[in-house]
């Protein structure tokens, strides 16, 4: 299997290496690709060295079985097309094609089933998207969802290697402010990305878009407010859901478990817990009047908000090619 991943040398670049170490995915030719900047550098996969090479449109035109891309959205509109216009079958984790109508967004426990011997861009959807979408995906599929409140208490690591060192630096006393609107040490910032016309910002509207079309159901509304807390890896979520008709708590704890890769627990869940592993968790089920309910879900968002998420998106693929 010739698996390229291009921006190997980010946090999810370098956590894509790692869960594609511990599948079972015979991996016989990887090609890891960065800027220039990284060229030449060496990094390990099963215990053998492999040396990064400048990403181009010359090594995109060649042919592999899968691409898995997390380089910034720039890096994918330019070069993810020319990969796909040769034939490869690309997971990309950037924003750049989520929304668009042609592009699948998935999340393979939901709609894995849309991909099968598709050809070209798959997008991976935002982190914070991907572990909302898991722990209500049965009530969705068995019930239905009118309304999602949430909020979300997002990891400096979902900003990357940079987001990780700022909270770094800044509790060894450096105070730079490079990569957030204000000092994240001791503090909570209720913005992430720009603020959009309609006030809402980039990262909440992702929720609102990405889980419509994940499961591809317009009608649900999504209330969000998506805010950075100094938590390293792990982000946790408040979600408040209203269902189509009464159902009881026990039903909709069924429900939450019956989801491959989510686990429901009546246990304390703190980010701390869920680093490093590729499970969603969800505790905290409490019901409010007949239809609505109250969660919380923590995941680590390296792994199953992207990494995890397009290994398997890969894995799926391949199970059902014909
Ligand atoms: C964040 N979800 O947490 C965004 C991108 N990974 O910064």
């Amino acid at each position: 299997m010739k698996v390229g991943i291009v921006g190997a040398t980010g946090e999810v670049g370098r956590t894509m290496i790692k869960v594609l170490e511990e599948s079972n995915l015979k991996v016989d030719g990887l090609r890891l690709f960065a800027s220039k900047k990284s060229a030449g550098k060496k990094l390990k996969f099963k215990d053998k060295e492999y040396t990064i090479e400048e990403i181009s449109e010359n090594v995109m035109r060649e042919k592999y079985d899968y691409l898995l891309f997390s380089a910034g959205g720039n890096v994918s509109r330019r070069y993810a097309p020319i990969a796909a216009e040769a034939g490869n079958v690309i997971i990309d984790n950037s924003s750049a094609f989520r929304m668009q109508e042609n592009i699948p967004l998935v999340v393979p426990e939901i709609n894995g089933e849309i991909i099968k011997n598709y050809k070209g861009i798959i997008a991976n959807p935002n982190c914070s998207t991907i572990q909302m979408v898991l722990a209500l995906s049965e009530i969705q599929k068995q019930i239905g969802i009118e309304e999602i409140f949430v909020s979300t208490y997002q990891a400096v690591s979902g900003a990357g290697n940079k987001g990780i060192q700022e909270l770094l630096n800044q509790q060894n006393g450096i105070n730079n402010t490079a990569h957030f609107p204000d000092i994240i040490m001791n503090n909570v910032i209720p913005q992430i990305g720009p603020i959009l016309e309609n006030g809402f910002t980039e990262e909440e509207m992702k929720m609102v878009n990405e889980t419509r079309k994940i499961f591809n159901d317009d009608s649900i509304s999504v209330y969000p407010t998506a805010v950075r807390v100094p938590v390293l890896y792990g982000h946790s979520e408040s979600v408040v859901f209203r269902i189509k008709k009464d159902i009881p708590l026990e039903t909709i704890k069924n429900l939450i478990s019956a989801t491959e890769n989510v686990v429901y627990t009546e246990k304390l869940l703190t980010p701390l817990m869920v680093a490093g592993s590729n499970i969603t968790y969800v505790s905290r089920l409490r019901k409010m009047g007949k239809n609505t309910f109250l969660i919380w879900i923590v995941a680590d968002n390296v792994r199953v908000g992207a990494a995890t998420n397009a290994v398997r998106i890969l894995l799926k693929h391949l199970e059902m090619r014909d």
